[in-house]
């Protein structure tokens, strides 16, 4: 039933949201109109009943349909495949169910892989109260071997399913764009290492919407201090890191990168 709201979504989300890119993303690439309803984490906004109602791991993101009843949908890539049913021309969807099937394998691949074993490389270089010297071993060469996988299936396509962009394509582009900037070191390079991916990333990079939702996210205000996921300021954080966390502080507003350069 359509409510009387003049935009379709709101869209709960943190200033240091990864899988947000994506949702954006596609927002825009479809032309869907949404506003951004940015969660306190310093606050645990994100814990408060209110919003664990409606989603009930209190994590970002959630997306809200005011034109279907009040929808709530969450996990990223379930709001992206949610998402599909506006795209009518099927421009960032297949239709034939093989084919459906197969981007189905590479969202669950993307939301059971690389999400989890990037984000936990993330979590034990920067955040976690001691150094874990395996963790850290163990999780940068999952983040390897994900991006073998990745690189391998790209040798002969140009694209993850159908011979064309789709949601299986944009589910990947942040976490790939933030480990090859950060997680894995200052000499790794994309386009050395895994030259598919590397092409790969800079075409979907190179779209104009793609392109936007990055530097849109750069210059995002949210008229507090920028947190981090943890909820501590940005300016805490500064003056106890050191190292890799320190960059990791400057990857914070996430800046577009020329990969084919590296
Ligand atoms: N699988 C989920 C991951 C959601 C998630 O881990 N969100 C993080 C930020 S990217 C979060 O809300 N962290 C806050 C917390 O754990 O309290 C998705 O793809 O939506």
């Amino acid at each position: 039933m359509p409510s009387d709201s003049s935009y379709q979504f709101t869209v709960y989300n943190h200033e240091s949201g990864v899988n947000i890119f994506k949702i954006l993303i596609l927002l825009n690439e479809l032309g869907l109109t949404y506003k951004e309803r940015l969660l306190d984490f310093g606050k645990k906004e994100h814990k408060e009943e209110w919003y664990c109602k409606m989603m009930p791991n209190g994590r970002i993101p959630a997306l809200v349909d005011h034109w279907n009843d009040d929808k709530v949908v969450w996990e990223s890539n379930a709001m992206l495949k949610y998402l599909c049913r506006y795209d009518t021309e099927k421009r960032l969807t297949v239709s034939n169910p093989e084919l459906q099937s197969e981007m189905d394998t590479w969202l669950f691949f993307q939301s059971s892989h690389q999400g989890p074993m990037y984000g936990q490389l993330q979590w034990f270089s920067f955040y976690h109260e001691e150094a874990i010297p395996s963790a850290v071993h163990r999780y940068t060469a999952e983040t390897r071997r994900i991006f073998g996988v990745l690189d391998r299936v790209l040798q002969d396509r140009e694209w993850l399913v159908g011979n064309k962009c789709t949601i299986a394509d944009i589910a990947f582009i942040k976490c790939n764009e933030y480990a090859a900037r950060y997680l894995l070191g200052d000499n790794f390079s994309l386009s050395k290492e895994f030259p598919n991916v590397a092409r790969w990333h800079s075409t979907l990079m190179a779209r104009p919407k793609v392109a936007w939702v990055f530097k849109y996210k750069a210059e995002q205000d949210c008229g507090r201090e920028r947190q981090h996921v943890t909820g501590e300021t940005l300016s805490s954080f500064a003056s106890r890191a050191t190292g890799l966390s320190k960059k990791a502080i400057l990857a914070q507003p996430a800046a577009t990168v020329n990969l084919s350069a590296s």
